[in-house]
Formats: C-alpha cells, sequence, structure tokens
C-alpha cells in the first residue's frame, strides 16, 4: 500500500484549533492564574495531564508491540505462564487501582484546600439572561457586567439568577460556580495582584449565552477605596438632583424617561427604578456594553440604543429608532452617568 506523504498535515486544522486557547493576554485562561484558588486548580491540572499522558502513551505503546507482533500459529500453546500473569494483575488492576485512587484523593485535597470562611467585602452577583447585576450592599453601590475587587483581600461573592441557571466562572482567580434561581451560592475570590480578567457564564443559559461574559478589575486598595469614593460622590450629585453640565445631557435626559427607558433601567436619584435591564447608574464608566459585546465609546453606545438585536440578537432590549440628535444627546446624558 501506498502511504501518504507527510500524514501529519492531516493533524494541522485539529492543532490551529488547539492553538486559539493561546491568546497572548490570557484574561480568561486556567492556566494562567493570579489567585491561590485558581493556582491549586492549575497544579491539579497539570499533575493530571501529566500522568494521564504518560499512561496514555504507555498504553499506546503496548497496543503497537501487540499489534505488530508475529501471529500465533495455531499449534502455539494457549496456556498464560507466570510473567504473563504478573504482567495482567499490575498492569490491568494495581496500575490503574493506583492512578485513579490517587487522582481521587488529590482532587478531595484540592477542594477542601479551595474552601474558604465566607469572611470579607460582600458583593452580590445575579445572573440575567445574558447580563449580570452586580451590587456592592454595605457601599449601596449597583453596576453591571464587571466587578471591582481589593487586591489581596478575600472578596464573598454572592451568587443567585433572575431566570434560569447560569455559571459564574473567572478562569484566571477560581473554578466555576452554578447560579441556580431560588438557592444562594458563594465563591470567596482572592487576587493576588492588580490586573483586569474576563468572566464568562459557564452554563448554556439561551441564545446569547456566549455574549455573558464579564470583567473583574482588581486594585491595590486605596486605588479601589477611591472608586468606591468617586462611584459614591457621583451618587450624591444624582440624589441632589445637581442640575446637568450642558443643555446635551439635559435634553438627553429628557429623551431617556420619554423613550421609556426608564421602565425597564434604574437610574439612582430618578424616577427610573425597574430592574429589567442593568442599573445605568454609573454607565459613564462602564469598561464594556452588552456584558462585553462592545467597548464602551460614544459610537458604540449609539449603535446598541438604536440597533440592540443587530448587536446581540435574541436580547431582551428592544431597538429604539431614534432622530441623530435625539440619539446624540441621549448618549451625552448616558456617558456623564459616572
Ligand atoms: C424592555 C426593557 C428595556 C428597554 C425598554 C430598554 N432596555 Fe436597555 N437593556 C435591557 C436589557 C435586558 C439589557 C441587557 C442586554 C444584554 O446585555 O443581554 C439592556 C442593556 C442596555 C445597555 C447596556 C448596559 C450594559 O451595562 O451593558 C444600555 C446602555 C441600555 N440598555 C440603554 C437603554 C436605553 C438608552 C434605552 C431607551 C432608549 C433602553 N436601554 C431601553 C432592557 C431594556
Ligand atoms: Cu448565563
Amino acid at each position: 500500500m501506498k502511504r501518504t506523504a507527510l500524514p501529519w498535515v492531516r493533524l494541522l486544522p485539529a492543532a490551529a484549533l488547539l492553538l486559539t486557547g493561546c491568546h497572548p493576554g490570557h484574561r480568561q485562561s486556567a492556566l494562567h492564574t493570579a489567585a491561590e484558588a485558581s493556582g491549586e486548580i492549575a497544579r491539579l491540572w497539570w499533575a493530571m495531564f501529566i500522568v494521564l499522558t504518560a499512561s496514555f502513551v504507555l498504553v499506546m505503546a503496548l497496543t503497537w508491540i501487540a499489534i505488530r507482533r508475529r501471529p500465533r500459529t495455531d499449534d502455539s500453546p494457549t496456556t498464560t505462564v507466570g510473567w504473563q500473569n504478573r504482567f495482567v494483575i499490575l498492569g490491568g488492576i494495581a496500575f490503574p487501582t493506583a492512578v485513579l485512587t490517587w487522582m481521587l484523593l488529590d482532587s478531595l485535597g484540592t477542594s477542601r484546600a479551595l474552601r474558604q470562611p465566607p469572611e470579607g467585602l460582600r458583593i452580590e452577583v445575579v445572573g440575567y439572561q445574558w447580563w449580570w447585576d452586580v451590587r456592592y450592599p454595605e457601599h449601596d453601590l449597583a453596576i453591571a457586567n464587571e466587578i471591582y475587587l481589593p487586591v489581596g483581600e478575600p472578596v464573598v461573592i454572592e451568587l443567585s439568577s433572575a431566570d434560569v441557571i447560569h455559571s459564574f466562572w473567572v478562569p484566571n482567580l477560581h473554578g466555576k460556580v452554578d447560579m441556580l434561581p431560588e438557592f444562594p451560592t458563594r465563591i470567596v475570590l482572592r487576587a493576588d495582584r492588580p490586573g483586569r480578567w474576563r468572566g464568562q457564564c459557564a452554563e448554556f443559559c439561551g441564545r446569547q449565552h456566549a455574549w455573558m461574559a464579564f470583567e473583574v478589575v482588581a486594585l491595590p486598595r486605596e486605588e479601589f477605596d477611591a472608586w468606591l469614593a468617586e462611584r459614591a460622590a457621583a451618587r450624591a450629585a444624582l440624589a441632589a438632583d445637581t442640575p446637568p453640565a450642558n443643555d446635551a445631557i439635559a435634553r438627553g435626559r429628557d429623551v431617556f424617561f420619554r423613550e421609556s427607558c426608564h421602565t425597564c433601567h434604574p437610574v439612582h436619584g430618578t424616577p427610573a427604578d425597574s430592574l429589567i435591564g442593568p442599573d445605568l447608574t454609573h454607565l459613564g464608566t462602564r469598561l464594556t456594553l452588552g456584558a462585553g459585546r462592545i467597548a464602551n465609546t460614544d459610537e458604540a453606545l449609539a449603535r446598541w440604543i438604536a440597533d440592540p438585536q443587530g448587536l446581540k440578537p435574541g436580547n431582551l432590549m428592544p431597538d429604539t429608532p431614534l432622530a441623530d440628535a435625539d440619539l446624540a444627546d441621549l448618549v451625552a446624558y448616558l456617558r456623564s452617568l459616572r
């Protein structure tokens, strides 16, 4: 039989697919860890990867040898000899038992190491199709699709869902935890260093599951406190009904109420308080729009308001056709909410 030249070439498409996981930023990777918990998980992963790869290579080598052996002739003896029995007992029973027992014990040990007392800053995260409501109850603060936390301190994230089952996952910091409609769960995160990572819903939850992402930003304590203080000052200004900085913003606020945006989106200090969509009180500081769909810029925001269904088909915000001037004013208003 003629051998195909370079059979390895056929493996290239598969290798290329695998390589798509090698994003240079490693902002969403369980192997580029920035916390003790994710470090434990990565260690277990590597240990299993190495031991199981070695077992796989060994089994394949033995299979290869068996295939290549000269076939028995009919009159060869069929009784097994001592060394063959020992080989089956060691290789077929003792070795797999040892490997599986080690895997079980190491996994249990890792789970234990991941258990943390629920002490520290409290943050509530509620999953919605297809975005994340994020609240700091001790600071009367509500944002969406991003979580700011202080470096080096445990942060207790209390998880639940407003509709279907979602799953909270920031691979650089920790494992996955399900978010269930009527049964609160929690996870304790502790980032070892400042940074920005990407989280992702890890439980298929409907059409836009893939665009149910969020950002985690870990700041040194002083910067985190400054971030909280800036948000509190912005809310105080809204609550005091401070006049808008310019006419466009004032007109934009009117558009917001005229176009019924307030029937779904809360804004602090205004009559808008129904939580069907994300809280927009601090929208101007948001890193992304649409749970990671696009970066938050003036142009992107205008695009989102005019055509959320084009950007994220099936999401629960309707398209709102607006005159150009109204749209520009509305963008000015929303971007002024810092
Ligand atoms: C029927 C309820 C509803 C109405 C009305 C509505 N929205 Fe939304 N809006 C949503 C939902 C739900 C989302 C989240 C979509 C997603 O990411 O899956 C959203 C997302 C957004 C976002 C992105 C927020 C973020 O943090 O990513 C902005 C900005 C926004 N809406 C502005 C508006 C404006 C301005 C109006 C009025 C023209 C409006 N919305 C009307 C439900 C609504
Ligand atoms: Cu989800």
